[in-house]
């Protein structure tokens, strides 16, 4: 860039000689006022004048600067391209999880409501599920013109499952009653009788436990080591007659607890041979014991072919083996089977809770 000096009567004239001069991209950089004397050293009063500095850029100057205008803004432009692209992704990502939009779902409920929903979605709950058990937790806010949370998170996911979720709450029921367990191999049913075994025992209970798995080898062996430790009366019945009997043998007690072999829901020759161990005991509920970390369509097919037996409630074990613990929701929402307890680990008999709506609210708030 050049610098001039010029002397100017005015900032009017400064302007119109730059211009003319050096042409509109020149910029006046400072002004300054001088006083100045037709005859300096005759002492006449002197004249006012302006002197002005002008900035002349070179040409090269404004090309570069043009340049570098030019590629800032390129570099802006895809930095706003890329955003875009990660924008798309992110919501790409959570529309195929099925979480709530705010956008979605935002005319009819408050963000409260929409946290909370989502608090489940993320969980396996789904979508229509979640909404039915937060919405029943909901008010009409006047002043938001939606639908909002009559209380705080928990209060209200206490009172969403408490309106759509059934749970076994009179156990052990009446003064002599008799718990089977069903369900597919391996999901835990000896391990839950254990701990239930020893719940009830803590709860001054009487109990006895009767195993009718004589198909698996060392079944009968599980269960009477745990009999053993707990100190427990024990009997085995490989008969639907001798279950009778056994029963029968235990009736001063409390409550027995039945285990059953892990059968195949599609072996129907297995299932069939369950139905008269299950008939003519009328203090016998059977319940049917479900992994949460089982494929939720495969726990209705599990539902489906164990309710030969006409069963009384659901059992859900191995919570500690998902994150998606809230397929085991939706399995007790469709059913509308009562569910009875929880395992969330292999220890005995730590790893066991009775259904709670509490304990679930605090589940998916991931307070427990
Ligand atoms: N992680 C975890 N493991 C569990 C839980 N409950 C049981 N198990 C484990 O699952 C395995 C099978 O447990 P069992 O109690 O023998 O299962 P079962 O349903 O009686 O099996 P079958 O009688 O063969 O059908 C064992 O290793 C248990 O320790 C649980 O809640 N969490
Ligand atoms: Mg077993």
């Amino acid at each position: 860039m050049k610098i001039k000096k010029l002397l100017v009567n005015s900032l009017q004239e400064a302007v119109e000689e730059v211009r003319a001069l050096y042409g509109s991209e020149a910029v006046i950089l400072s002004t300054k006022v001088v006083k100045e004397g037709l005859f300096p050293f005759i002492p006449f009063p002197k004249r006012s004048k302006l002197e002005i500095t002008v900035g002349i850029p070179d040409k090269e100057d404004f090309a570069t600067e043009l340049k570098k205008e030019e590629s800032l803004y390129q570099e802006i432009n895809k930095l706003k391209e890329n955003l875009r692209e990660v924008m798309e992704l992110v919501k790409r990502q959570k529309t195929e999880k099925g979480e709530v939009h705010k956008d979605d779902l935002e005319s009819e409920y408050s963000i409260r409501a929409l946290y909370l929903m989502n608090k489940l979605i993320n969980k396996g709950v789904s979508r229509d599920v979640a909404q039915k058990i937060v919405e029943s937790a909901c008010g009409y806010d006047f002043e938001l013109k939606r639908l909002d949370l009559k209380g705080e998170n928990l209060e209200s996911l206490v009172e969403g499952f408490g309106k759509n979720l059934r749970l076994v709450d009179n156990f052990p029921e009446g003064d002599f009653s008799v718990l089977a367990l069903l369900g597919p191999t391996g999901v835990g049913k000896t391990t839950t009788i254990a701990k239930l075994a020893y719940k009830l025992k803590s709860m001054g209970k009487r109990v006895g436990l009767i195993t009718i798995d004589s198909y698996r080898v060392g079944a009968v062996e599980q269960l009477r080591t745990y009999a053993g430790i707990m100190e427990l009366p024990f009997r085995v019945a490989d008969t639907p007659y001798r279950l009778r009997e056994r029963v029968g043998e235990l009736s001063s007690l409390d409550v027995v607890l039945v285990d059953t072999g892990g059968r195949s829901q599609h072996n129907e020759v297995r299932m069939k041979e369950l139905i008269p161990f299950f008939t003519r005991l009328p203090a016998l509920k059977a319940y049917i014991t479900l992994s949460a970390n089982t494929e939720e369509r495969v726990q209705y097919e599990v539902v489906e072919g164990f309710s030969v037996v006409e069963p009384s409630g659901l059992i859900f074990t191995k919570l500690d083996e998902t994150s998606y613990y809230g397929t085991t929701i939706n399995v007790a929402y469709r059913t509308q089977l009562p569910i009875l307890c929880f395992t969330m680990g292999q220890r005995v008999p730590e790893d066991l809770v009775m259904a709670s709506y509490e304990y679930l609210a605090k589940m998916f708030l991931e307070v427990v």
